[in-house]
């Protein structure tokens, strides 16, 4: 079936994360890794990101004026809990004053209970590494729908659980650091378990509330197309990358690689949707030498359109990654899909052609019912800094002025009208680079 409108229901917004909007978050493991010489980009800090922390409102506003009607963010856990057990009655009050504002304004809150930073006496304590980990998130979350819970309908426990093993425990690049596979595995399960426990906490609160979990999903494809050890080492990438978390969620139960790395057991199906982040492809090819990659060497085809990190622009993606998750029998909301782009010349036609894919994808009957663009406004992009521009607007970190894009133009309309308009797309890059480093999942 051939579908030319998106439903007068489908939730339509930006998505952000405390840590990268907010300013001042100075009580987590991330404040701490950016204070290091060399960790980042520029050897930017996150601080004052978009000061968010005290412009919400206007924000909100500005956002609502876009014709959005809803809006991801996440709760930084170290202003909520700055110490063990210790809960921050002014910082709780601030959520719920960010939460009423969106209300006002007509914008449904997404809530991210967890985007990758950790309060700082977390990481000491060893970070999702540490078993007890899952059971301090598990109270913090307690708290929070005990305080908060009425105020949103959807709930994310966890972003991008398979990122946060990889650039802290594999790549090594972000907090804390660490290049040693087994870690990566047992954080793995740590993550899982905390999203278990948080799940059971937050449905004891509200069962009829909505609860996922944000999944970094690419597609891996062989870099050549005949070569059998290329397909075997794609398939590697997307059994660890993308299928081993969404198969022990909706078993209940740890899936091998994970069983390799500890025990634990869950809800069968925790999950109420399916929380989607995608933003490309990998191309992978056989390399003896990238054993710690599992022998994939990520390779970027000549004549492909890329963002400012090089990632392909690939919509076909997106279509194809929704088909498959049609498998899992839920709900989907595109919870991030974005482009690092500072000059904005490739993002208007990047958002017609996702939302070319996801109409194709509701004519084949995906359950989809939202889409969050990856983000409203440039911010601190973790290891990248503010070199990475994803923004819909630019911020002046001086003034703090945002300025819109022509894209948000072009967004603005689709959120308005739920139509996609035809637009012409940009003609393909001249070759560059062919072969990059490992991949960052981010
Ligand atoms: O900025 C990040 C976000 O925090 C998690 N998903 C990917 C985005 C772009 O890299």
């Amino acid at each position: 079936m051939t579908i030319e409108r998106f439903p007068n229901d489908f939730l339509w917004g930006t998505a952000t994360a405390a840590h990268q909007v907010e300013g001042g978050n100075h009580g987590n493991d991330w404040w701490s890794w950016e204070s290091q010489p060399g960790r980042i980009k520029n050897n930017d800090r996150s601080d004052p990101a978009c000061d968010h922390y005290n412009r919400y409102r206007d924000d909100f506003r500005l956002l609502a004026g876009l014709h959005q009607n809803a809006h991801r963010f996440s709760l930084e856990w170290s202003r909520i809990e700055p110490r063990p057990g210790e809960f921050s009655a002014e910082a709780i009050a601030h959520y719920r004053d960010v939460l009423e504002a969106l209300r006002a304004v007509g914008l449904e809150p997404v809530v991210t209970l967890h985007h990758f930073t950790n309060p700082t006496w977390v990481a000491q304590a060893g970070g999702w590494d540490a078993p007890e980990t899952a059971e301090r998130f598990a109270r913090y979350v307690d708290r929070v729908m005990l305080e908060l819970g009425t105020l949103a309908n959807y709930w994310v426990t966890i972003n991008e659980p398979t990122v946060v093993a990889y650039q802290g425990y594999v790549h090594g690049e972000w907090p804390p650091g660490r290049r040693e596979l087994g870690a990566a595995a047992r954080v793995l399960v740590n993550l899982l378990r905390g999203h278990w426990l948080a799940y059971e906490r937050i449905k004891s609160h509200r069962p009829e509330t909505r609860v996922g979990l944000a999944h970094h999903l690419r597609v891996f494809d062989a870099a050549r197309s005949w070569a059998p050890q290329d397909r075997l080492v794609a398939a590697a990438f997307e059994r660890v990358f993308n299928e081993t978390m969404l198969r022990s969620l909706r078993e209940g139960r740890l899936a091998f690689p994970l069983t390799r790395a500890g025990k634990a057991s869950g809800p069968h199906q925790s999950q109420d949707f399916i929380g989607l982040n995608y933003y490309t492809r990998e191309l992978v090819k056989f390399n003896h030498r990238y054993r710690a990659e599992l022998f994939g060497q990520r390779v970027l085809k000549e004549h492909v359109l890329r963002s400012d990190l090089d990632w392909e622009v690939y919509p076909d993606g997106l279509y194809r990654t929704l088909i498959r998750l049609q498998r899992e029998r839920l709900p989907v909301l595109v919870l991030e899909n974005g482009i690092a782009d500072r000059g904005d010349q490739l993002r208007p036609a990047f958002i017609t052609r996702h939302a070319r894919a996801m109409l194709r994808a509701l004519g084949a009957g995906v359950p989809l019912k939202g889409y969050f663009h990856w983000t409203c406004f440039d911010n601190f992009e973790w290891a990248e800094g503010y070199s990475a521009q994803f923004g819909l607007a630019a911020n002046d970190l001086v003034t703090q002025e945002r300025s819109l894009r022509p894209s948000a133009r072009v967004f603005a309309e689709i959120c308005r009208t739920g139509l996609v308009p035809v637009s012409a797309e940009p003609p393909p890059e001249p070759a560059g680079r062919t072969e990059a480093g490992p991949p960052d999942l981010r």
